[in-house]
């Protein structure tokens, strides 16, 4: 892609409303733009990210078992009254009336919807276990959105949803998805540690929040050093196996770790004390067992093999990408930017030519991007008519992994520049040498 037929409003200005850095820097890097209070708009730059970190999370999502769905954004009222949450949620849900006078929302989250969907189809436990997730837009009328996509109104959620027989089935759907959050949030370069937490208007008794420590996060947190040294479970770990699951998950819950809600400080005076860590932290991940609490007053019921009918067990398990960019950028930036983890990069390679218009300097250019994009990378070319200076300011806000420096003077000795972004390392080398050294990292 040419950086001169590319749509990226960058800000020179750093944003004065704008709390913290993250939020700062995706909106001097030109990824998203305020529409009103917590909606944004994701600008190109932006949505490639936020494209990236949802691969990342599909694919674990569907080795773990989970089978992918989309349901609508708007829903009806009807199920939220079955559940008996349509009042209880309160002013959080954005309430809409269709023109025939029928009470609609925009859904805060999606266990009635998917109960509904369950209800009408599933009979038997034969048909189960089952796992339904999608990935889309939620609205929480938030008091408070802040901090860009961090805490908006309008936002992205991964949200899976799981169906079983009975409570050692459902706790076998929970630890797939501890699991797989697990291999997610390593997957996309950063380390999460799964904390005992409230419910809240979700319900149920078994929930854990998925933390990323971070200074500028919203919740306090307390848990055993210990966690940030755990292996992470391998591509291999087999899903099927109930026991070698609930292996990991009870080694991962082994240590103290909780959220502010559920801290007791006497449990937590009881690790050892340079062990103890009081910090704060982002919550991108939520997982739940509720029960039958959504089966059970919508009648989502199957026949167990002892033919008796009963309401299935559930769960649900969020993820939110559009916050995962901000906790990504959170926690890998410098002064001059974002460094973004390779897994979730809007491209790979920036390719900087130090001298627009110098038909050898062009020339070279043209060729290491056919060549670098031949082999699978993608590559945003700054062949604008700018100073070095402000390329290299560019290159190093929208934080690519590698970036590719070509002026006459190294050309005419037949070498470019390689620069990692994370870390600063420069090295000269033939541009025919560029894919290999790449690769090599
Ligand atoms: N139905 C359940 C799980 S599917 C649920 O709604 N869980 S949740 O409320 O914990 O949200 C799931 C994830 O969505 C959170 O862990 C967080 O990553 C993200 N999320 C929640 N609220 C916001 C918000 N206001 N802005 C951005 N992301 C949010």
């Amino acid at each position: 892609m040419r950086l001169s037929r590319y749509f990226l409003p960058t800000l020179r200005e750093t944003p004065k409303d704008a709390e913290i850095v993250s939020h700062r820097l995706m909106l001097r890097a030109g990824l998203v733009r305020q529409e009103s209070a917590g909606i944004y708009a994701w600008l190109p730059l932006g949505l490639r990210v936020l494209n990236r970190v949802c691969d990342v999370i599909r694919a674990e999502q569907d080795r773990a078992g989970a089978i992918e769905l989309l349901l609508p954004t708007i829903q009806s009222a009807e199920p939220w009254r079955e559940s008996g949450r349509y009042e209880a949620y309160g002013r959080e849900m954005l309430r809409i009336t269709d023109r025939h006078e029928r009470e609609m929302l925009y859904g805060p989250t999606a266990e009635e919807v998917v109960t509904g969907i369950f209800r009408a189809s599933v009979r038997s436990y034969k048909d189960l276990p089952r796992n339904l997730y999608q990935i889309s837009w939620k609205f929480r009328d938030e008091v408070r959105p802040r901090f860009g996509t961090m805490r908006s109104r309008e936002f992205l959620m991964k949200d899976a949803y799981s169906f079983d027989v009975d409570q050692a089935g459902a706790r076998h759907a929970y630890n797939r998805m501890f699991v797989a959050y697990l291999r997610t949030f390593a997957g996309l370069g950063l380390k999460a540690i799964p904390m005992r937490a409230d419910t809240g208007p979700i319900g149920g008794d078994l929930s854990h929040e998925f933390i990323i420590l971070a200074s500028t996060g919203e919740s306090a947190v307390f848990c055993d050093r210990a966690y940030l040294d755990f292996a992470i479970p391998p591509a291999t770990v087999d899903f099927e196996d109930v026991a070698g699951l609930q292996g990991l998950v009870d080694a991962w819950t082994s240590h103290y770790a909780a959220t502010d809600e559920m801290h007791e400080a006497d449990a937590f005076a009881e690790v050892p004390e340079a062990a103890r860590m009081a910090a704060r932290g982002i919550e991108v991940g939520h997982i739940f067992y509720f029960g039958t609490k959504y089966s059970e007053p919508m009648g989502a019921r199957v026949t167990g093999p002892d033919g008796i009918e009963r309401p299935v067990h559930m769960g649900s398990y969020g993820i939110g990408p559009s916050r995962l960019v901000a906790a990504i950028i959170e926690a890998s930036h410098d002064e001059a930017g974002i460094i973004w983890p390779d897994a979730v990069a809007p491209f790979d390679v920036a390719l900087i030519n130090l001298r627009t218009g110098d038909t050898g300097t062009d020339a070279a250019c043209a060729e290491i991007q056919a060549q670098l994009e031949a082999a699978g990378l993608s590559v945003l070319y700054d062949d604008r008519d700018e100073r070095p200076g402000a390329k290299f300011a560019t290159a190093d806000l929208i934080g690519l992994p590698w970036q590719v420096v070509v002026g006459p003077k190294s050309l005419a000795e037949g070498k470019v520049e390689l620069k990692r972004r994370a870390g600063g390392a420069r090295e000269s080398l033939a541009p025919v040498d560029l894919l290999a050294r790449i690769r090599r990292a």
